[in-house]
């Protein structure tokens, strides 16, 4: 006998959640990016005032997505929870709550500049699976009430089942009633990738792929070798990630396509196998993103293959007049790069693989561009799949449209990794060191200064050769040197200088609209 009993909320609770997992199998089995909670998610980023963003990514970094998602699935649980409470009155009472909800995720999957009316499928399809699963799981539940209700019957429980037994038998059909629906929630969730077109197949795609590119090998002078200071080399899987997708885009390389037009002799549409086709270029570049303040870490430094984009644009034929070019991702984001950083001398690329492997979903697969000396926001596309030659007085980007600079350069910068902030360290030798960048300039010194002293000589690591002897100028440079300081408190600042003898300024600026500027400090305490 069952005495166990599930009240009306876990009621909605197990219902919501089985109609979440068939809206989220659907969207995988149709090979969607985003389910329905996905979805919400990216409206609410894309609803989100630039500074407001702006202020929350500063207080929480790049764990700005998981707080988001777990704000969104609090709010979900309540609504869920108060379905089911609902559904004691009535099997018809929730009706607005799953409207609310079914409504909510519509407009998400409908608005978005990338969506199919297909993406309002999946939605449906979990309203439905929560409704027939709410009325059909409460159903017992309602007859168990009845049943208390109704008094004994005088005559004993002779002539029928006793109350008792008619409220065990109801609650056991009830909590199988809910094992079923659990299992048709969990089991479409897990079948729909495996079945289905989504991320899981594409990995599987990308796993395969044998690039014909070259395995990255460090130079022999960049690393200055003292511990604490960043890898010049920044593997995979710690490079930053940046972006506005809740849900990577899962491209299959087989159906991607990238389409330069716009102001051009000839419209170019590119399959991968043309990418691969074509002479590919290799080379180290360092990539950052505008938001990242003094002393931040969103950069890195990566071997990067791809396509050079000036050929291509050649075989175009751009037009006069045009002055960008618009990229577009296959979510939808866009940015403006300036027509000449892709058509000068410089690497930019159509990259498909990063340090030797082919790009990360994350990062963009199956191709993203890179452009030496440009903020990842004007100019790294990932996943994209459109490239429009125009002028910037025809063009609205993501970030531009939310108060970002149209054309910011790179700003040079410099950062210190060691000692931390705050170290305490033991007499003796100090080492001080980090990296500095002018990405497309060059470096040429970095200087240091402890405690408010001159400006010392700090030694640097060589840059990158490339393969006709000249210098990569493209990428970051380590720094480093070695203080004998006194028992105390002490500070350390940095600042760099260019190959055109520009010094890096002491100005403070915030990152946004353009980049943040300013000496980065680290202060620590010494024996
Ligand atoms: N499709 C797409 N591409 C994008 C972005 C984005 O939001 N969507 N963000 C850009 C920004 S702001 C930066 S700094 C770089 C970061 O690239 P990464 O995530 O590979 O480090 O990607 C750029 N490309
Ligand atoms: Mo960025």
């Amino acid at each position: 006998m069952s005495r166990v009993r599930l009240s009306w909320g876990a009621a909605g609770l197990v219902a919501g959640l089985a109609g979440f997992g068939v809206s989220y199998g659907a969207t995988q089995y149709l090979g969607r990016r985003l389910s329905p909670f996905d979805a919400v998610a990216e409206l609410v980023i894309s609803l989100t005032p630039g500074p407001v963003s702006h202020w929350f990514i500063q207080r929480v970094g790049t764990h700005d997505k998981a707080i988001l998602g777990v704000i969104i699935a609090l709010v979900t649980i309540v609504v869920l929870l108060s379905a089911g409470r609902l559904a004691a009155r009535a099997w018809w009472a929730p009706l607005p709550a799953f409207g609310f909800l079914g409504a909510v995720a519509a407009v998400a999957a409908l608005t978005r500049e990338d969506s199919k009316i297909d993406d309002a499928l999946p939605v449906a399809l979990g309203v439905v699976t929560w409704v027939l699963a709410l009325s059909w799981l409460t159903e017992p539940m309602h007859r168990e009430r009845a049943a208390e209700r109704a008094p004994e019957p005088s005559d004993g429980p002779a002539d029928g089942p006793s109350r008792a037994a008619l409220v065990d038998a109801s609650r056991r059909t009830v909590l199988i009633r809910a094992g079923v629906i659990t299992v048709i929630g969990a089991g479409t969730a897990l079948l729909g990738p495996i079945v289905g077109h989504g991320r899981r197949r594409v990995e599987q795609a990308r796993r395969l792929l044998n690039l014909p590119v070259s395995r990255p090998v460090v130079p022999k002078r960049v690393s200055v070798h003292v511990p604490g200071v960043t890898r010049w080399q920044t593997p995979n899987s710690d490079f930053y990630l940046i972006d506005t997708a809740f849900t990577k885009p899962a491209i299959d390389p087989d159906t991607w396509r990238l389409r330069i037009h716009g102001m051009v002799e000839r419209e170019v549409v590119l399959t991968y196998q043309d990418l691969l086709d074509r002479e590919i270029t290799e080379d180290w570049i360092t990539l950052n993103c505008v938001s990242n303040p003094v002393g931040g870490d969103l950069i890195g430094n990566a071997w990067w293959s791809g396509v050079r984009i000036a050929p291509l644009l050649k075989e175009a034929g751009v037009k006069a007049g045009a002055d960008a070019v618009l990229q577009t991702s296959e979510d939808g984001w866009t940015c403006g790069t300036p027509l000449e950083a892709l058509t000068d001398d410089r690497q930019a690329m159509i990259a498909f693989a990063m340090n030797g492997d082919p790009l990360p979903i994350e990062h963009g697969f199956p191709a993203r561009v890179i452009v030496p000396g440009l903020y990842g926001y004007v100019s790294a596309c990932k996943w994209v799949v459109d490239i429009e030659v125009t002028r910037f007085d025809r063009i609205s980007a993501y970030w531009v449209d939310l108060g970002w600079a149209e054309r910011a350069p790179l700003q040079m910068s410099s950062r210190i990794d060691v000692p931390r902030d705050g170290a305490d360290l033991p007499r003796g030798p100090v080492r001080i060191g980090g990296v500095a960048w002018a990405q497309h300039t060059g470096i040429s010194r970095v200087e240091y200064a402890v405690d408010g002293g001159p400006w010392l000589p700090a030694e640097t690591g060589g840059a990158a050769v490339r393969p006709d002897g000249s210098p990569n100028r493209d990428t970051w440079v380590q720094w480093s040197a070695t203080e004998h300081l006194a028992d105390g408190d002490h500070v350390v600042r940095v600042r760099a200088i260019d190959v055109d003898g520009t010094v890096q300024t002491g100005v403070e600026r915030d990152v946004a609209p353009a980049g943040a500027t300013g000496w980065h400090a680290r202060r620590f305490t010494v024996g």
